[in-house]
């Protein structure tokens, strides 16, 4: 079910620093920027290959992302897998009885389809199911 990694996510205090580390220190760039604002977030992604880093920075203090920082400081959030139906993905999950964040698949960036996983039960890793 998992085709590809579609994208590592880091949580970030500054954005325009994380940007600029990744294209000094490895020339990686910026493919899309998008605001988020379901997840009061900004995203930055840098591509990888065919995958992305998704430098991902809080819009507001109410932010999960923001409450992130704060206790856990900057750092890996989640891994976002690429899977070709995130509807299907979803109830799989949800009918072995694992937590999930979303009860029905919703919409991301770049026009995909994404439904977040709790990570509670995934081994401390908050997992994201990416349509694109
Ligand atoms: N990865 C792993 N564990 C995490 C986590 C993360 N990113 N964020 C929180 N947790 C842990 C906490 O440490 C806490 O663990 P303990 O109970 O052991 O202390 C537990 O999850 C609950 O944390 P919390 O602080 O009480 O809950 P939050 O209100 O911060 O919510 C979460 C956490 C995962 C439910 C919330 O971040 C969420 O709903 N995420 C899905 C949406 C999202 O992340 N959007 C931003 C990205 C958008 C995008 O990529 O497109
Ligand atoms: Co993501």
């Amino acid at each position: 079910m998992l085709n590809d990694i579609d994208h590592i996510a880091i949580a970030v205090r500054d954005l325009e620093a994380a940007i600029s580390y990744y294209k000094n220190a490895f020339e990686a760039e910026v493919e899309h920027r998008e605001v988020i604002s379901n997840d009061l977030v900004e995203e930055a992604m840098v591509k990888v290959g065919e995958s992305y880093v998704q430098l991902l920075c809080p819009t507001g203090p109410d932010s999960t992302v923001a409450k992130f920082l704060e206790k856990r400081g900057e750092g890996l959030h989640h891994v976002g897998y690429r899977v070709t139906n995130c509807s299907e993905a979803l109830e799989r999950v949800k009918s072995l009885g694992f937590a999930v964040l979303d009860e029905n698949p919703r919409p991301g960036s770049r026009g995909t389809t994404v439904a977040f996983i709790h990570p509670k039960e995934a081994f401390g890793t908050l997992i994201e199911l990416v349509q694109v």
